[in-house]
């Protein structure tokens, strides 16, 4: 039997938020970036996620050659606290040059801006010591069907993608899809667009995906089976677990508070189709609730990862063997209950 895989874990800067939303202000004041590294040290944590100014903070008001100084100052930290970079994504979504999006802009000069800052961020992630760039499409999409082409973005998005690839031989792609929001409708809402874009670039083998459990659901799927469709193709390279509650606003919560049982079943995704064996991590996009207190700001974090160890050893302790002859049987009914019964621990 294979051996059991011993999960790492990571999380980013952002998700030690301060509780803003659209309708109101911060409740909780913000802390710098060492505080946030203390804290993921004190949790035991193995890596932290990184977008491009999360490492070099103002990084458009950057010449090169600081960027690099700061990257490696950075590097040196990281190596000297025991933590890895789990990946760095270009924070395309923020600058005034991608209002109407970043690879598909209708503008030129935007999609200029957001080759050029993708290529930086690959430069980044090799000081940084990760070989995954993170692709959150956020602007990728439209509010309005008549502003933009959806086949004219893809080749867009292949263009730019090819010079990310051509950039830097050693260099993954993962697409991280989300349905909506910011945008009405994204042009890569789900794991099988992401893939089936990769398909048309110039090293397919180097374009995969990273799963987010709340995104799935926004697009009405299982989490779980994205999960196993993304291992088919051996294309899951990072993974953001949380959760959600139903067709609503992003809500990034800790993973499991929704649904125990899609929890478990993503878990159980995972250790069939052993992720995590070629050194991949298990991340958390996951906020603390806005009535959150300073003195419990970590909570989220820390209960995710219990949360998610749990469920490990229920899907361990799964009675394979009785769920086989059940499923046999074509006893569906009782397959249902052991389930639940397993997971309320009778
Ligand atoms: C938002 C996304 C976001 C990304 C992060 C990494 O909905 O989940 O948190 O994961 O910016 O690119
Ligand atoms: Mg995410």
């Amino acid at each position: 039997m294979a051996k059991n895989t011993k999960y790492k874990f990571c999380f980013g800067p952002w998700n030690i938020s301060e509780g803003q939303d659209p309708y109101g202000p911060t409740t909780r004041p913000a802390q710098n970036f060492d505080w946030k590294l203390n804290a993921l040290k004190k949790l035991g944590y193995d890596a932290m996620m990184f977008h491009d100014d999360d490492a070099v903070p103002d990084i458009d008001s950057k010449s090169e050659q600081q960027i690099r100084k700061e990257a490696k100052e950075l590097k040196k930290r990281l190596d000297g606290e025991g933590i890895a970079a789990e990946m760095v994504a270009p924070r395309l979504w923020f600058a005034p040059q991608t209002i109407d999006g970043a690879y598909t802009s209708n503008d030129p000069k935007a999609r200029k801006y957001a080759i050029e800052r993708s290529l930086r961020t690959i430069d980044l992630a090799n000081i940084m010591g990760t070989n995954i760039l993170v692709l959150w499409l956020a602007r990728e999409g439209t509010y309005l069907r008549e502003a933009k082409s959806c086949k004219r973005s893809m080749e867009y998005l292949v263009q730019a993608l090819d010079k990310m690839l051509a950039h830097d031989k050693k260099i993954r792609i993962s697409i991280e899809p989300k349905p909506n929001e910011p945008m009405d409708h994204a042009y890569i809402p789900t794991i099988g667009h992401a893939l089936a874009i990769a398909q048309l670039t110039r090293d397919a083998n180097r374009v995969g995906c990273l799963i987010e459990s709340a995104h799935c659901i926004l697009a009405g799927l299982d989490p779980a089976d994205e999960i196993e469709f993304a291992m088919t193709f051996g294309k899951l390279w990072s993974l953001h677990l949380n959760d959600q509650n139903g067709l609503k606003f992003d809500q990034d919560k800790p993973f499991g508070s929704t649904n125990l049982r899609s929890a478990f079943n993503q878990v159980r995704a995972l250790e069939r189709t052993g992720y995590g064996k070629r050194g991949e991590y298990v991340c958390f996009d996951v906020h603390p609730f806005r009535t959150t207190k300073v003195e419990h700001w970590l909570k989220h974090l820390d209960n995710s990862r219990r949360t998610f160890l749990a469920l490990v050893e229920k899907v361990r302790s799964y009675d394979e063997k009785k769920a086989q002859a059940l499923i046999a049987d074509r006893n569906y009914q009782d397959l249902d209950q052991m389930v639940i019964e397993h997971l309320l621990g009778k």
